[in-house]
């Protein structure tokens, strides 16, 4: 068969069913975020047949429905957007040094446009199985309307932090005011003013919401289980020169991300924090504190990654900051972390959060202290006493990685279940592809990594996987369960190199009541993991079977 993009076209038809019409394609991208729309921007160039499936009514992924005030990403604009077009990085601009979600969106609705993606997708469409066909080699996707949709290949773009966790509090549909949900905020503005508003959580998402809400509520009550290590984003406008700057000099950006351990524009310092003198260790400290991003974590003393004395040294200096911006020292002990490695969590980058804890109307709640027995019809009730609200913004984070996936019915080989399959967490190869699930194929950064840097990789591994079992006359790609298993066991001994696992947080499931402790991210160096992907391609996909 020959193999031009033509020739593994097969063209859009519908068979009719018992239950109704089902539209067939090649391959189906569910998600249109940042990596849902390069898989069909690049299964289309690559001639097939593709079909997007959104739940939202537009794209953006997490930069859609992310809304709340403040939202915005914590890497550098510059290393943000797409590389695979420099045409689309002469053409957009930036407008500040680490984007907002209202700007975030609007990047990707012009990529979609550029590009002519959006007529691929159909939108308000939401995902609830996939069901894998071995005799036909299909896999059937059916929506929560009861729509079917069929492909060869799926790919689940369906991002890692999308799975929304609202803590089973008793009462929770008690609660006569406004809740929200930060990951699900409407798209029309809250008027905070004269309101009385509770924040659960304290992480990356509530720490850029809480100082915005502070200003413009009547009363803000936060409530938090665990405090932070907060940095500073040093965030600001980009100036016309700089925008000049950054487009002239893409090819050096993208070099240096890829260049980098963790796809940020940056390095670790090489030496061993402890024996370097005091003096020039916190001369370092002041000087990455006072830059913006996560340089403070990313480009510091490599072994604060790894090490625990290294890290408590860095740590106490973190603590000190707090302590210097709050003024009620009691205030102050509780949001200075004590109970984990920094960095062992996600960084969460702030701007004036600190201080907002210094306005007389905001007041910390410490759940460890009084914890939440319920919601209640007109609040919320601690150990301690009840808070009336009229809004209560639920900040608890995700079902990180997994959920979105184990969330939906999957079933590949003999109906296995993805949610079995990865009962005691993730069971995959280089993140991507998991055994017993043909052409199947998750295309999620799980690697340490600045998140576009290594989700362009990962989708070109994937486009090029699917165009390879075409292009060679295979119908079907899936890997070897020992392949899978070296993988698991390789992510786990790296992860115990790490302090990833050193906490309770989403990095290991431990956010989330009864999930497996397993760790989700890769914890070696974005280039070793690219290495990984490229060597699976080298050895002609060594630890898969083609068929
Ligand atoms: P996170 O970082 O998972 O934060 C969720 C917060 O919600 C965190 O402070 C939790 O406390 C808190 N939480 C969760 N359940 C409860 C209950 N039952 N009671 C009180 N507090 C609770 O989610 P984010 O949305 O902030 O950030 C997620 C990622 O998005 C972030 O890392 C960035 O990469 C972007 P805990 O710490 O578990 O004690």
């Amino acid at each position: 068969m020959a193999s031009t993009p033509e020739a593994v076209t097969t063209s859009q038809t519908t068979s009719v069913g018992s239950a109704g019409a089902v539209e067939q394609y090649d391959a189906i991208v569910i998600g249109a975020g940042v990596a849902g729309l390069y898989a069909v921007y690049r299964l289309r160039e690559a001639g097939f047949n593709v079909k997007g499936l959104e739940d939202a009514e537009g794209v953006g992924g997490t930069w859609y429905w992310n809304r709340y005030p403040g939202c915005r990403f914590d890497s550098e604009s510059e290393t943000y957007g797409y590389t695979f077009s420099k045409e689309l990085q002469q053409e957009w601009s930036w407008k500040e040094h680490y984007s907002g979600q209202p700007e975030n969106e609007k990047y990707l609705n012009f990529v979609a446009d550029k590009f002519d993606l959006k007529r691929h997708y159909r939108f308000n469409s939401h995902v609830v199985a996939a069901h894998y066909d071995e005799d036909a080699n299909r896999w059937e996707l059916r929506l929560e309307t009861g729509e079917r949709f069929r492909a060869q290949f799926v790919v689940a773009a369906v991002g890692i932090l999308s799975a929304r966790y609202v803590p089973p509090f008793k009462g929770i549909d008690d609660f006569k005011g406004q809740s929200f949900h930060t990951s699900r905020w409407p798209k029309e503005k809250i008027d905070f003013t004269g309101k009385r508003v509770a924040v659960i959580g304290t992480g990356a998402t509530a720490v850029q919401l809480i100082p915005l809400v502070a200003k413009e509520c009547g009363h803000l009550t936060v409530f938090q289980r665990t405090p932070n290590y907060c940095a500073p984003l040093r965030n600001g406008l980009v100036s016309e020169e700089t925008q000049q700057r950054w487009k002239a000099n893409y090819d050096v950006i993208v070099r240096k991300c890829r260049e980098s351990p963790t796809g940020f524009p940056y390095d670790f310092d090489r030496r061993k924090a402890l024996e370097v003198s005091k003096e020039e260790r916190y001369k370092l400290y002041e000087e990455l504190w006072a830059l913006p991003g996560f340089r403070k974590w990313l480009g510091n003393f490599r072994d604060i990654m790894v090490d625990l004395k290294a890290n408590e040294d860095f740590a106490e200096f973190v603590r000190n900051k707090i302590r210097a911006r709050v003024k009620d020292p009691k205030v102050a002990e509780k949001l200075v972390p004590k109970d984990h490695p920094f960095g062992a969590k996600r960084i969460p980058l702030e701007t004036e959060y600190y201080e907002a804890y210094n306005r007389d109307n905001v007041l910390l709640v410490d759940v460890r202290e009084t914890p939440i027995e319920r919601i209640t019809p007109k609040g919320i009730q601690t150990s301690d006493r009840e808070y009336e609200f009229d809004i209560i913004i639920y900040a608890t984070g995700f079902d990180a990685i997994t959920g979105p996936l184990t969330r939906m019915d999957i079933r590949g080989e003999g109906g296995r279940q993805l949610k079995e399959h990865w009962a005691n967490g993730p069971r995959t190869v280089v993140g991507l592809t998991t055994a017993g699930f043909p052409n199947f194929f998750i295309a999620s950064n799980t690697a340490f990594c600045n998140y576009t840097v290594c989700a362009e990789k990962v989708v070109e591994w994937i486009t090029d996987t699917i165009s390879h079992v075409r292009r060679n006359n295979f119908s079907r790609i899936v890997p070897r369960p020992e392949a899978e298993e070296a993988w698991v066991q390789h992510v786990n001994e790296v992860g115990q190199r790490t302090l990833l696992g050193a906490t309770k947080s989403w990095f290991v499931g431990g956010n989330i009541p009864g999930k497996a402790n397993a760790y989700l991210l890769y914890g070696n160096t974005a280039p070793a993991y690219r290495a990984k992907l490229a060597e699976i391609v080298a050895k002609g996909y060594e630890g898969f079977v083609l068929r």
